[in-house]
């Protein structure tokens, strides 16, 4: 048995805190194994790291790991203080000044490039992929006296009933409740579309892997009855997989009377009124578009399959259902010229009274198709450090033009936003006024039939 000290290393806070469940699902992977784990949470502990030191000093871990969830914000018109590795670098630093285990790190961020970010945090082992199998492996060999990689590589991917249940820490509960009204849980890994911007595959994986619905379910319920959870948020990559296996799920969440509300992402496509009014049924009460571009040939560019006879026929089935939707899209892709920006911006107006938040640029991540593109385009080359976000803005458009025809075509509408940080203002008065959650669903205003 050994003794591992996990720290989540997320401290943004738009647009609201987020449960650390990646750390959640690896201490619940260690324990099962037979390892003891606390958990600590950055952003719930604050910035003062003498608490931690304390905690540290009497727990004695033979180890410490670090989960990443994000690199920076994916917004380009943000500064620096959203690139959040440099803090995490001092925070290395400074556990270093601590102890002499060995650190390891690993989640979405570290995932996308392990190699890059290990070296810049000197740390001694970045575990790439799903943590459940790789974590106590590691952790038994360092124990047995093995050395170990410095970068540790994916293992097969797990089976969907395989999925590690998340160890919830009762006091990170209660914060993330108090501060933005949710908790959240995966039904599946994965995901079977190619968006040529997409980390997603990557990370997850290039198929579905779907929970058994009678695990999730049990997971519903235990945090509600022993968490006193209302409101979860599906952290899938796409909620709706083509097979329908999210129905299935949302029939023995009815089948169960589960009282717990729910939000997740969809892609806008292959959902009608009969599909949303089972998943309202089942407790959805938001969702949340991966629209992503604005016109049919900006779609194609990211090679998203899917066009906007899809999109404005999901959206009407939302406002028909009397659901509140919000449709991501990234303005200044591949292919976006002058001709498709007044497209998009007609577009926006027709899906009416839905949020839509408009993003500039698309970060570029490597690995991702859009990565070559980005080369192609000479707007990065291939040794360039993505490391930093760096963006892919279409050669075909003056961004700064089209970042102006953005504001001035949303101004004065409550559901159309941009910048994305106009958004998290709107958030921020409603959080002023007690409110807590997605919030842009509030915005929301449903046409009188
Ligand atoms: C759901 C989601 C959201 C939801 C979260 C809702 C909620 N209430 O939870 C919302 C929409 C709010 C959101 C917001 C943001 N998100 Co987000 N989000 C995701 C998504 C799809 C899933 C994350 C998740 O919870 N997965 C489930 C858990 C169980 O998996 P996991 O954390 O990956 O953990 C596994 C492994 O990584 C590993 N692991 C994790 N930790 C550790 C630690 C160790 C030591 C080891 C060994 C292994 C390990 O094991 C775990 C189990 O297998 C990911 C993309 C993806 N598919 O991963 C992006 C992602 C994490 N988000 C991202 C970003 C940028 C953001 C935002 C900054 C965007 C914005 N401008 O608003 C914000 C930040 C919010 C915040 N406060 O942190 C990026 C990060 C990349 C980057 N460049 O930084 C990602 C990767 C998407 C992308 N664009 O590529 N997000
Ligand atoms: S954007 Fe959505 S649908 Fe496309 S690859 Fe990524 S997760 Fe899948």
């Amino acid at each position: 048995m050994s003794r591992v000290f996990f720290i989540s290393s997320n401290t943004a806070t738009d647009p609201y805190p987020v449960y650390p469940l990646g750390m959640a699902v690896v201490s619940g992977a260690l324990a099962q194994a037979g390892h003891e784990v606390r958990q600590y949470d950055w952003l719930v502990a604050g910035n003062d790291l003498t608490p931690m030191f304390a905690q540290l000093q009497g727990f004695a871990p033979d180890l410490v790991a670090i989960s990443i969830r994000n690199i920076d914000n994916v917004d380009s018109l943000s500064g620096e203080d959203a690139w959040y590795l440099r803090n995490i670098k001092e925070l290395v630093a400074a556990l270093r000044t601590q102890m002499q285990v060995p650190i390891a790190v690993g989640g979405p961020a570290l995932t996308i490039m392990p190699e890059a970010i290990a070296a810049y945090l000197e740390v001694d082992h970045a575990v790439v992929g799903e943590g459940e199998r790789s974590m106590p492996a590691l952790v038994e060999a360092l124990a047995a006296g093995k050395t170990m990689p410095c970068v540790i590589q994916r293992r097969e991917p797990l089976g969907g009933d395989d999925f590690a249940s998340p160890l919830f820490e009762p006091s990170l509960v209660r914060y993330y409740i108090e501060n933005s009204g949710m908790l959240n849980l995966q039904t599946k890994r994965g995901c079977a579309y190619r968006c040529s911007y997409c980390s997603y595959p990557h990370l997850e994986g290039k198929s579905f892997r779907v929970r058994n619905p009678r695990l999730v379910v049990d997971e519903l319920e235990r945090l509600q009855h022993e968490h006193g959870v209302e409101r979860v948020f599906f952290t899938d990559s796409v909620f709706n997989d083509p097979q329908g296996h999210y129905l299935e799920l949302c029939e023995e969440m009815i089948r169960r009377e589960v009282d717990v509300q729910w939000a997740a992402f969809f892609r806008p496509q292959g959902m009608g009124r009969a599909e949303l009014a089972l998943m309202k049924r089942a407790g959805l009460y938001a969702l949340e578009l991966g629209t992503d571009a604005g016109a049919d040939k900006t779609l194609a560019g990211i090679n998203k399959n899917l066009t906007y006879a899809d999109i404005f026929a999901v959206n009407q089935a939302c406002l028909d259902e009397h659901l509140p939707a919000a449709h991501y899209v990234m303005f200044g892709g591949p292919d976006e010229d002058e001709g498709t920006v007044r497209e998009a911006l007609g577009n926006m107006e027709k899906l009416g009274a839905s949020v839509v938040f408009a993003f500039s640029g698309i970060r570029i991540h490597p690995g991702a198709p859009l990565h070559q593109r980005a080369i192609d385009d000479a707007i990065v080359d291939a040794e360039t450090s993505l490391l930093k976000p760096v963006y892919y803005f279409s050669p075909s458009v003056d961004h700064h033009w089209m970042e102006a025809e953005l504001t001035r075509s949303f101004a004065g509408h409550k559901t159309r936003i941009f910048p994305p940080a106009e958004g998290l203002k709107r958030v921020a008065v409603m959080n002023g006024f007690g409110f807590r959650g997605l919030l842009w669903d509030k915005l929301v205003r449903f046409p009188k039939v």
